[in-house]
């Protein structure tokens, strides 16, 4: 008996009962099986009331991702036509990388509730507390290999845009990974490769979106430069709605990256939040400061130190700094 189906007819009728006989000729099993089943639904935690006369009724449901609700609803060509849904695993982005290698379709997604061992770049931790978002994309763009980083620029502006359009909340990009909300990270974005020595052979582009996470959660450490969409909204919000914008979104703008870069490069700038700040750039072992004057077609940030010198980084981390943290 697929649970889904079981849990669509009970969905249909949230304001009245199913009888345990309807419920069994609409499954074509038996009503003891149905009451099994119905049990195993409790032990997940969805709340389900059992009247003798009546039938059964959905009072609530565990706040977990529903795939069977997103899909339902799933306006995209490409990205999450395949979702593969896991409650906990080590890194949704290892996974993808494991599939891809064993040829999984462009556009597969893996989404996690929580991950032991979520990752950041450069070997960092990714905080993955449960009522957050943990996706990772399969990509297979017929591209070079040196313009995968565009495809993080690409993940940014579909990220700070889905969050803008299921959310209203004003998320802004720092070069080169990180979703920020008032200055303060509530996503990040990792992207892995498998390269031959021209061309990609897959790209997985991870995202952590903190949603509904318990602030607490976070380390000592994270808690100050930390934000989630719930805190900074003051409620809580429905994940999968904000999942199917995630995808819709992404959908859009890596067809658009396809057809012409430059429609990703502009829509970055108008999304960033690092472009005309004075920066502090920690990448490939040297220290710049400077004006984050622009991205060039590559992705790479292109900082203006005090002498007038222009330095294009490829990768590093940004600090945005304030006025009393300049010389
Ligand atoms: C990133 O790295 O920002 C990339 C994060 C990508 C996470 C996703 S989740 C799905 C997929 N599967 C994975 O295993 N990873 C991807 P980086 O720029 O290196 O930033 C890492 C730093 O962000 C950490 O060192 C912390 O300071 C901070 N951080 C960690 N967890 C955080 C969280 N939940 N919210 C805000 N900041 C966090």
């Amino acid at each position: 008996m697929n649970k889904n189906h079981l849990l669509r007819l009970l969905r249909v009728s949230r304001t009245g009962y199913i009888s345990g006989a309807e419920l069994a000729t609409e499954l074509g099993v038996s009503r003891t099986a149905v009451w099994k089943r119905i049990r195993a639904l409790e032990r997940e935690g969805y709340g389900i009331e059992a009247v003798p006369s009546k039938g059964y009724r959905l009072i609530a449901s565990p706040d977990l991702i529903s795939i069977d609700d997103l899909q339902q609803e799933l306006a995209t060509r490409v990205i999450g036509r395949d979702i593969r849904y896991v409650t906990s695993v080590p890194s949704t982005n290892t996974t993808a990388m494991a599939m891809a290698q064993n040829g999984a379709a462009e556009g597969t997604a893996v989404v996690a509730e929580t991950q032991t061992g979520g990752k950041g770049r450069l070997g960092r931790t990714w905080v993955s507390p449960p009522g957050n978002l943990y996706l990772s994309i399969i990509l297979r763009p017929p591209l070079p290999t040196h313009k995968a980083p565009l495809i993080t620029l690409m993940g940014a502006v579909a990220v700070a845009l889905a969050v803008r359009k299921a959310t209203g909340i004003e998320a802004g990009i720092k070069w080169p990974n990180d979703i920020l909300v008032k200055d303060r990270k509530v996503g990040g974005l990792l992207t892995e490769m498998s390269a031959e020595p021209d061309r990609l052979k897959h790209v997985v582009l991870g995202l952590g979106l903190n949603v509904n996470q318990d602030h607490d959660a976070l380390p000592d450490g994270i808690r100050g430069t930390a934000t989630s969409l719930a805190e900074t909204r003051g409620n809580a919000m429905d994940r999968t709605l904000v999942l199917r914008a995630l995808l819709e979104e992404l959908d859009t703008w890596y067809e658009s990256f396809l057809r012409d870069e430059i429609l990703v490069l502009n829509a970055w700038r108008r999304l960033n939040v690092t472009l005309g700040r004075e920066v502090a750039v920690n990448g490939q072992g040297s220290m710049l400061r400077g004006l984050a004057k622009d991205i060039d077609k590559e992705g790479r940030l292109v900082v203006v130190q005090a002498d007038g010198t222009a330095h294009a980084v490829a990768a590093g981390d940004v600090t945005l700094l304030k006025r009393s943290d300049m010389p």
